[in-house]
């Protein structure tokens, strides 16, 4: 039996999140592990707050606030949004933790002491105006690349390329605005992933054909524009503070530079997906503590990621494609590196009986955007996840956002598509169809799963094509493949809504009730078939129809082949309160008004 280890994206402390960030890591992730666990896999969905770096700081400066206050106050308000949203992360937890301290150094330290990391006298900017280095998002310029104005430091959102805040052309300050800045010499310490670039390459060569074109496209590019060492120190206060006073001597014999590297912090990206780690480790501290059973052991939490007591984990990550660069190239890496050791004369060997494990499966989301132009948070263009659950239920927009998932291509949030969309799938297909059964065992039935009367032929074609779909959605569910896995789903809706339509127990009741009591029976086991499938993709919908039809909880996954025969004869149901209320073109109107819905230029 195999493990199934799930991580998604860690979303920025730095506000709430729009709809985009759901959709490229968070709502997939959730649907997949839902899906896992539903199977029986031993299922562990992990996420946290990327709480470091220099956005955090500048956040919490808008916010008048020192980090560590705006990050303890923001983790909770993206932990309640995301329990809202109904997803179910076994852990939620914070990349500032002591946890992620503590890995972070030791990773650090090992990869120093194995040949992996070197220090450089790096140029940086530092702003006379504002006294202070600035490093990455604190420098704001024009992309040498693509030329797009508005480039950070760190990376360009536009083309995408991972850049040096000494790159950027016309630079200013983000503190000031102020472009009186100089260039001056600081120490840092250099990841060598040059070093490691034929080791990945091998690597993502292996993984062509099974990942998303997507990722693997972008990783190559990256290893063919040739793999630049990267810089994870930064000069901030915020942050994993870089502490070599105990780092032993590197292959060369070389001790760090004290001196030079005081009070510098590891760059946002070198902590972040260590997180993930440290959030397993997290995860388990909060399990013994609840339990009573004194600290985590080692062996709870690295049993999902590294040696032979990882052997059966196959490690799935979530993400949009901006975030893919760091997590074929810089995060493997890390860990590649803790996992070898490099002599003085350049040769490799394994340094560890237990390698930490690689992500398995690494599935990548184009963005999903907002009137065909991005989602922004900085410039609040589009909606967020507090005001999406002001205007709907959850199920609502977890519906329509994997349904539209950017899979293939770049997706686009557009009131008018999203009500249609909703309406006809949720309310007219699903809704309407619960509904009518329900009702319709309500007062010609008692509520009860009706016996008597046999299957006919059209109920063994029900049977053999609700088989066939239920296969189909299992096998995408298993790749991943979301926008078709909503498909198929609607699609085995459809099935029950066309056999109540040929049966029609309604009119059978009249001349032929045995015939009516089979269609009811059959009626009633696809409503609980479509709670057991649904509940994945809209956990809160699928949970008041189990209600309805008296079971405790969605259950498990139902097999292909196990026919229709999930409720048992003289089963009390009820029919629910409306599940779906259409959403009206006055709403619609409203929403636009207030969010603006208007294409960008
Ligand atoms: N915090 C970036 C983002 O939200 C980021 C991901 C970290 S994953 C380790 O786009
Ligand atoms: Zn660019």
């Amino acid at each position: 039996m195999t493990r199934i280890l799930i991580t998604s994206a860690l979303p920025y402390i730095n506000g709430v999140k729009h709809l985009g960030t759901l959709a490229g890591s968070m709502l997939p992730a959730d649907v997949y592990a839902r899906f896992q666990r539903a199977r029986g896999r031993e299922t562990l969905y992990l996420c946290a707050t990327d709480e470091h770096g220099t956005p955090t700081e500048l956040a919490a400066a808008d916010a008048g606030m020192d980090p560590a206050a705006f990050c303890a106050q923001q983790h909770e308000s993206q932990y309640d949004l995301g329990r809202r949203f109904g997803l179910s992360w076994d852990h939620f937890g914070r990349s500032s933790s002591p946890q992620n301290h503590h890995l972070t150094q030791r990773f650090a330290q090992e990869l120093w002491e194995a040949g992996f990391i070197e220090e450089r006298i790096t140029q940086q900017v530092y702003s006379r105006t504002d006294k202070r280095f600035l490093p990455d998002r604190y420098v704001i310029g024009t992309c040498p690349h693509c030329r797009y104005e508005a480039a950070r430091g760190d990376q360009c959102e536009n083309c995408t390329r991972v850049l040096d805040p000494a790159d950027l052309l016309k630079p200013r300050s983000a503190v000031s605005g102020s472009s009186d800045i100089e260039i001056l010499p600081s120490k840092h310490l250099f990841l060598r992933q040059s070093l490691f670039a034929d080791k990945l390459r091998a690597w993502i060569d292996e993984k062509k054909g099974s990942w998303p074109l997507l990722v693997t496209s972008i990783a190559q590019k990256w290893l063919d524009e040739g793999l630049q060492d990267r810089g994870i120190t930064r000069d901030l206060s915020w942050g994993v503070p870089v502490n070599a006073g105990d780092w032993g001597p590197n292959p060369d014999g070389a001790t760090p530079d004290l001196e030079g590297l005081a009070g510098k912090v590891f760059y946002v990206w070198f902590d972040a997906p260590i997180e993930y780690i440290a959030c397993t480790w997290e995860w388990a501290e909060a399990r013994s503590q609840a339990s009573g059973t004194g600290p985590a052991t080692l062996q709870s939490w690295e049993r999902w990621w590294r040696g032979e007591a990882a052997a059966d984990v196959t490690y799935v990550q979530f993400m949009g494609k901006d975030n893919v660069p760091f997590h074929t190239v810089g995060f493997p890496c890390t860990l590649v590196g803790a996992n070898e050791r490099r002599s003085a004369d350049g040769a490799w060997q394994v340094a560890s009986n237990a390698p930490w494990k690689l992500v398995d499966k690494l599935k990548g989301f184009n963005w999903l955007d907002y009137y065909g132009g991005r989602f922004s948070t900085s410039q609040q263009r589009g909606v967020f996840m507090d005001q999406a659950l002001e205007l709907l239920p959850p199920d609502y927009w977890r519906w329509w956002i994997t349904a539209n998932a950017p899979e293939g291509d770049d997706a686009t949030f557009v009131w008018e598509q999203f009500q249609a969309q909703v309406n006809a799938d949720l309310a007219d297909v699903l809704g309407n169809f619960v509904n009518r059964i329900l009702k319709f065992t309500e007062t010609r039935f008692e509520g009860r799963v009706p016996d008597g009367g046999v299957a006919g032929p059209l109920e063994n074609r029900l049977i053999a094509d609700v088989s066939a779909k239920l296969s189909e959605l299992t096998a995408l569910l298993e790749a991943i493949e979301m926008r078709k896995a909503c498909q198929a789903l609607r699609q085995l809706w459809v099935l029950g809504n066309q056999y109540l339509t040929e049966a029609a127990p309604w009119t059978a009741m009249k001349t032929d009730p045995e015939r009516a009591a089979v269609a009811v029976r059959m009626g009633l086991n696809l409503v609980a078939l479509f709670s057991r499938v649904a509940a994945p993709f809209i956990p809160f919908t699928a949970e008041t129809i189990a209600e309805a039809l008296g079971q405790n909880g969605t259950g498990t996954w139902p097999e292909p082949d196990a026919g229709l025969n999930l409720l048992a004869v003289g089963q009390a149901v009820r029919a629910p309160e409306v599940l779906f209320r259409k959403i009206e073109d006055t709403q619609v109107a409203e929403w636009r008004d207030r969010f603006g819905g208007v294409a960008e230029a």
